[in-house]
């Protein structure tokens, strides 16, 4: 089983989607096994943006993700990083396809709605960034086979 980060940005949070988006994931088939809804301070946004580091949007990108509070979760299923990013859609909600959550949500690249971690490496680095172990739940759904 894979794990992805997902951060639902605070511009999503402020025009009221979150449900809409989590709602998705589950239907999907995820198992979220972490969430939690906090601002990101400047210090982890840098952290978790560094490849961006010196871009034109640097700046903009760092304010955005810092303007009010992300919705965090760690999901688990079969190919979750590749499966969730073809869930969020092209980085430029103008060009993301209907059907995708950018593609349905979005209007600008500053603002595209959500970010999904785009490798299993990129994955893991960014959980520990935003989580702690503790906060990872260990739980069964309904859906899933009882030992
Ligand atoms: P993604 O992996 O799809 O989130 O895209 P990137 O890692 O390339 O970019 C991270 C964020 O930077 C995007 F979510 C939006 C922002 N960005 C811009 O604002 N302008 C750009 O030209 C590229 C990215």
């Amino acid at each position: 089983m894979e794990r992805t980060l997902v951060i639902i940005k605070p511009n999503a949070v402020q025009r009221e989607i979150i449900g809409e988006i989590i709602s998705r994931i589950e239907k999907r088939g995820f198992k979220i096994i972490a969430m939690k809804m906090f601002l990101i301070t400047k210090e982890l946004a840098e952290r978790h943006y560094r490849e961006h580091m010196g871009k034109v949007f640097y700046n903009e990108l760092i304010d955005m993700i810092t303007s009010g509070p992300s919705v965090l979760m760690i999901l688990e299923g079969e190919n979750a990083v590749e499966v969730v990013r073809n869930m969020c859609g092209a980085t430029d909600p103008r060009k993301a396809l209907p059907g995708t959550i950018r593609g349905d949500y979005g209007m600008r690249i500053t603002q595209n709605i959500i970010h999904a971690s785009d490798s299993i490496s990129a994955s893991e680095s960014e959980i520990e960034i935003f989580f702690r172990e503790e906060e990872i739940v260990d739980y069964r759904l309904a859906a899933e086979p009882w030992i």
